[in-house]
């Protein structure tokens, strides 16, 4: 993954994230203003499968490739790597993250989901690139989300392994972001904030605000 002084901030969207707007306008907006990485995440009752899923993963990908940003696929390492997505997330319920790393060779990104330091021990010994900590705060777009680890649990992890770059993830706004860096983080993961937004692009700004590498000093 790349660090820059810029705050990363990954985007997580799936075509029911984003109520009565198309979800492709809501990506451009949030590419538009200035997200670092996108993932891929169809899950629900009505969630896109087959042709339509592979279809529809093309278009964002299409679209993160005019901004140059890299294209995550949460979950479906056979999507990924039939589309040549730039890397997959997986949680702890999904394939084993050794398998899945050497499915997609050691230049695509690996993310894993953690929630302890446990789990953080296990992804590195996988060969993760990043992994996601959460929820730091509750969240409603997760059905199975653990309860929220606050920012002591992402503490825990950076703890044990500083060289770990944590993307944290669970209900972060622009209102809470900045405590959510002042825990070291290497960047906030979002759903609803960005995807529910009625300008995708200005929330993205407003998180991007949220936060000075010089508020750590
Ligand atoms: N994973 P929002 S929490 C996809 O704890 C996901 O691993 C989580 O969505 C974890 O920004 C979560 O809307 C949902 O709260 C994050």
């Amino acid at each position: 993954m790349k660090f820059t002084d810029k705050p990363l901030i990954y985007f997580i969207m799936g075509s029911e994230n984003t109520g009565n707007r198309h979800p492709l306008t809501v990506l451009e907006e949030a590419l538009s203003g200035g997200i670092s990485y996108f993932q891929l995440r169809e899950k629900g009752d009505f969630a896109l499968t087959g042709h339509e899923l592979e279809k529809f993963a093309g278009e964002c990908q299409r679209l993160c490739g005019v901004y140059g940003v890299p294209f995550i696929v949460n979950d479906n390492v056979e999507l990924a790597c039939k589309i040549g997505a730039d890397g997959v997330h997986i949680g702890q319920e999904d394939e084993d993250a050794s398998a899945v790393r050497r499915k997609m060779g050691n230049e695509k990104i690996l993310g894993i989901s953690v929630h302890s330091v446990k789990e953080a021990a296990l992804a590195v010994s996988a060969g993760a690139d990043y992994v996601g900590m959460g929820p730091v705060f509750s969240t409603s777009s997760k059905r199975d989300a653990k309860s929220p680890a606050g920012v002591a649990g992402i503490l825990s992890v950076k703890d044990a392994y500083p060289q770990l770059p944590v993307i944290a993830i669970g209900g972060i706004t622009p209102d809470n972001a900045k405590l959510v860096w002042s825990a070291g983080v290497e960047g906030v993961a979002v759903i609803s904030a960005i995807a529910g937004a009625e300008d995708a692009a200005l929330q993205v700004e407003r998180l991007q605000n949220s936060f000075r590498r010089s508020d750590r000093q």
